[in-house]
């Protein structure tokens, strides 16, 4: 290999937990310690299928449950392509919700399996870490109220929350679960350590496929 490969981390989380904050410090750091980082967030709402999935979330529009969850799984894909690339460039990608937000969030809602809501995101990049941020709905609650989009409800939120769980059961993904109702810094601490960490252990391994 030309160059040692960027490793893949996903931050993942209930509303409030505080995902955006902590992705931005972190990439932040990564770059002034010489390693070269960049963030991205899913869904991207600049592309032609992230504005469809926007205004459906912004309540300018409705989708049908099935055909939006297919959207935002495709928001993924059509950006693999530049994940691949920058990864294989040896810049690490800290990402804000992935696949694992795709399967919670629509599998709360009735009449959706899991099993489903995973089928359209089996082989896209595999995070080499998914950090979850937990908040309890109490401690969500006392950081203010939601704001006005889809899903930003409280009673959906915790169904959401019982769904992440039902995925941190599975072995074949690097989940490591930090408790957000800490400190910025001390969950910045946290998180900075397991970043370090697989950055160095991710970089001699091959990028593997999500659930494959
Ligand atoms: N969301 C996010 C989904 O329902 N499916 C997905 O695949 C992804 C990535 O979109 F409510 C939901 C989760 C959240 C909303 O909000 C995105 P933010 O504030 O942009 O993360």
């Amino acid at each position: 290999m030309a160059c040692k490969r960027g490793a893949l981390i996903v931050l993942e989380g209930v509303d409030k937990a505080g995902k955006t904050t902590q992705c931005k410090k972190l990439v932040q750091l990564l770059q002034q310690s010489g390693r070269p980082a960049e963030m991205m967030r899913f869904p991207e709402r600049t592309t032609t299928i992230g504005q469809l999935v926007g205004a459906y979330l912004e309540n300018k529009s409705d989708l049908e449950d099935h055909t939006v969850h297919l959207l935002f799984s495709a928001n993924r894909w059509e950006l693999v392509p530049l994940m691949k690339k920058k990864l294989e460039q040896g810049t690490t990608l800290v990402v804000d919700r992935y696949a694992f937000s795709g399967v919670a969030f629509t599998s709360a809602k009735p009449g959706f399996s899991l099993d489903w809501c995973m089928k359209p995101d089996v082989g896209l990049p595999k995070p080499d870490l998914v950090i979850f941020l937990k908040l309890s709905p109490a401690e969500a609650a006392l950081r203010g109220q939601f704001g006005e989009e889809r899903y930003e409800t409280s009673v959906f939120q915790q169904a959401v929350q019982q769904k992440f769980e039902e995925l941190f059961k599975d072995p074949s993904v690097n989940w490591q679960v930090i408790d957000a109702s800490q400190s910025v810094q001390a969950v910045h601490e946290n998180i900075t350590i397991l970043s370090q960490k697989i950055i160095n252990t991710a970089q001699d391994l091959p990028l593997g496929e999500l659930w494959k």
